[in-house]
C-alpha cells in the first residue's frame, strides 16, 4: 500500500532531508526533497511557522507535503534562540553561543521540532523534543547547525560526532516525523 506513496519534503536543508529520508523509508514512503519552495512567516511559534509553510506548499503542489521546523532552546537564555535559531546560527554560529555561555553554570538546552504532514484529507502535526547540554567546545564534523555543540541526554558525543542513524535515536526531528508517519500509516490502512 504505502510503497507507492510519495511525500514531498519542503526544505532547503539536505542534512535534514537525509535524516528524515531514512525514517520515511522505514514506513515505506518515498521522500522527495523540494527546495526553493519554503515560505516562512515570522512567529514565536514553531508549529504556526510549519503549518503555514505546509499549507502554502500544498496549495501550490497539490501533492502530499511534509514541512519540519526546529530550533535550539537554551535554558539560561529562557529559550533563546528558539524560533530564531536559523538567524542566530547564520550571525554568531556555534562559537557565538559558546561565548555567550562562557561562565554560565547551567548549560541545559533542548531542540524542539514540529512536523506538519498534509496528505489529503489529513493534516497531521507532530512534535519532538530532545534534552541535553551545550558542550564547552565544538566537537565533530557531521550534521549541521548547532550539532557540534549539542550533547543529548544519555550520550557523551555531540550530534556532530554521530552518524545519521545514531542521531536519529535521540533527535527531536526523528521523534516528530515518526509521530506523523506512524499516524499516516494507520489512517491509510483505515481508508483501505
Ligand atoms: P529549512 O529549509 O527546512 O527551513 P533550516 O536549516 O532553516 O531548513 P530549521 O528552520 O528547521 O531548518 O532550523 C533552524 C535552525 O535551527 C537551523 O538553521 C539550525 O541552525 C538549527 N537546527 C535545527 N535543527 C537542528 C539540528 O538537528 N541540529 C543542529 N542544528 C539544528
Amino acid at each position: 500500500m504505502s510503497d507507492s506513496v510519495q511525500i514531498y519534503f519542503v526544505t532547503n536543508n539536505t542534512h535534514k532531508y537525509l535524516e528524515v529520508k531514512i525514517i520515511a523509508e522505514k514506513y515505506g514512503f518515498k521522500l522527495i526533497q523540494l527546495t526553493g519552495e519554503k515560505i516562512e512567516i515570522q512567529s514565536n511559534d514553531l508549529g504556526k511557522i510549519a503549518k503555514i509553510s505546509a499549507l502554502n506548499a500544498f496549495a501550490k503542489l497539490e501533492k502530499p507535503v511534509l514541512v519540519e521546523d526546529a530550533g535550539l532552546f537554551i535554558k539560561a537564555f529562557r529559550g533563546f534562540p528558539g524560533p530564531y535559531s536559523s538567524y542566530v546560527f547564520k550571525t554568531i554560529g556555534c562559537q557565538g553561543i559558546l561565548k555567550l555561555l562562557d561562565g554560565v553554570l547551567d548549560r541545559c538546552a533542548w531542540f524542539k521540532s514540529v512536523s506538519v504532514l498534509i496528505y489529503e484529507p489529513f493534516i497531521l502535526t507532530g512534535e519532538g523534543i530532545v534534552e541535553g547540554i551545550i558542550s564547552t567546545e565544538p566537537r565533530g564534523s557531521r550534521g549541521f547547525g548547532f550539532d557540534p555543540i549539542f550533547i543529548p541526554k544519555g550520550a557523551t558525543k555531540t550530534f556532530a560526532e554521530m552518524d545519521i542513524e545514531e542521531k536519529n535515536k535521540f533527535s527531536h526531528r526523528a521523534k516528530s516525523v515518526e509521530s506523523v508517519f506512524s499516524r499516516l500509516i494507520k489512517y491509510l490502512r483505515t481508508l483501505g
